[in-house]
C-alpha cells in the first residue's frame, strides 16, 4: 500500500512523533471496543455503562460488566500493534504514545513515555471519595471476591479508577498529552475520534504543524481532516511500517 510508504517516509528521521491509541488497537488482542458491534454487552451499550449515573443506579451491574472485561483483558496479550509502538518509544526519546485504553496492554508491551488518559481497569478508588490514602489502589484479582468491592479506608463502595463520561481527566495527564501534540507526525490509531478531550489532540497537533495520519479500517470524524488515512487494522499496518523503518 503506497500510503504505508508515505507514512513511513514521514516517520523516518522524525524526532517528535505522537501516536494516540483507542480501543481498536486492542481489538486483535480480544478486547471488545466500545462502539463497534462487539461494544454490546448483554442488551447494554458499553457507553451507557461507563458513566457515574450508571454506577449510582446499579453498582453491581456496572461491576459485573467491568468483571467481564477484566476477565477478557487478563486472558489477552499485547498484539503486534502494541509491540511496534513500544519498540518505537524505546528507540526514540521524542516518540510518545497517548492512550485512551484502560487495559494496560501498552504497559505490558513495555511502552516508554506512555500517557494514559482514562486510567487503568486494574485500579480501584473510593466511590464516595473518602480521602483515605492511597487514593487509588491496584487489584488484579480475577474474579474479584465481592460483587461490589469495598473501599479499604471507609468500607463504602469502591469503583473502577477510570474516567467516565462527564468526569474530569487528571490535569497532569491532559497537560502531558497536550505537550505531546508539539510533534512532527501525529497518528491516531484505532479510535473513533469522538470522545474529548482525546479527540481534540489531533486537531491541536495539526494546528501546530504536525503531519497527521489515521489508522482505522473505518472512517471517523477525523478522516476528512487528516493528511493521510490507512484503512486497515493497526496490528497489520504498524508492523508493515516498522519493516520499512528498519530496512
Ligand atoms: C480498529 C481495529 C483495528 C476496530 N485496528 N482500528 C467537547 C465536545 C463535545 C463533548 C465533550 C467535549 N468535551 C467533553 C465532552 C463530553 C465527553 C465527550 O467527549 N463526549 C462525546 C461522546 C461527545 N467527554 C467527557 O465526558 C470526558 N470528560 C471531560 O471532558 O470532562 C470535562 C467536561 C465534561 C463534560 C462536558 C464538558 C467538559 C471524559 C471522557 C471519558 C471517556 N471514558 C470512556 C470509558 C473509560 C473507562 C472504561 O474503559 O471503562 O473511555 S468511554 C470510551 O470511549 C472509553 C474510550 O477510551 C473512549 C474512546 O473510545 P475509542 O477508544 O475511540 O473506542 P471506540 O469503540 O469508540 O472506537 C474503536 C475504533 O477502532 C473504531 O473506529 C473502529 O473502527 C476501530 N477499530 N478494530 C484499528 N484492528
Amino acid at each position: 500500500m503506497e500510503q504505508i510508504g508515505r507514512l513511513a517516509a514521514r516517520l523516518r528521521g522524525a524526532s517528535r512523533v505522537t501516536v494516540l491509541t483507542g480501543a481498536g488497537v486492542s481489538a486483535a488482542s480480544g478486547v471488545p471496543t466500545f462502539r463497534g458491534a462487539d461494544g454490546l454487552w448483554r442488551q447494554y451499550r458499553a457507553t451507557d455503562l461507563a458513566t457515574p449515573d450508571a454506577f449510582a443506579r446499579d453498582p453491581a451491574l456496572v461491576w459485573e460488566w467491568y468483571g467481564w472485561r477484566r476477565e477478557k483483558i487478563a486472558a489477552s496479550r499485547p498484539n503486534p500493534a502494541h509491540d511496534v509502538l513500544a519498540a518505537w518509544t524505546r528507540r526514540a526519546p521524542g516518540w510518545h504514545v497517548v492512550t485512551q485504553n484502560v487495559d494496560d496492554l501498552h504497559v505490558r508491551a513495555e511502552t516508554d513515555r506512555l500517557i494514559r488518559l482514562h486510567g487503568s481497569i486494574w485500579e480501584l478508588s473510593c466511590w464516595a471519595g473518602c480521602g483515605g490514602r492511597p487514593k487509588r489502589w491496584r487489584d488484579e484479582r480475577v474474579p474479584l471476591p465481592e460483587a461490589v468491592p469495598r473501599c479499604p479506608h471507609c468500607c463504602g463502595l469502591a469503583r473502577p479508577a477510570v474516567v467516565w463520561f462527564g468526569e474530569s481527566l487528571d490535569p497532569a495527564d491532559v497537560a502531558a498529552a497536550e505537550r505531546a501534540t508539539a510533534c512532527e507526525v501525529f497518528v491516531a490509531a484505532g479510535t473513533s475520534a469522538i470522545v474529548h478531550p482525546a479527540a481534540g489532540l489531533l486537531e491541536a497537533a495539526r494546528s501546530r504543524g504536525a503531519f497527521t495520519a489515521e489508522v482505522n479500517p473505518e472512517a471517523t470524524p477525523a478522516s476528512s481532516s487528516v493528511d493521510l488515512t490507512l484503512r486497515a487494522p493497526a496490528e497489520q499496518v504498524l508492523p508493515e511500517i516498522e519493516l520499512r523503518l528498519i530496512s
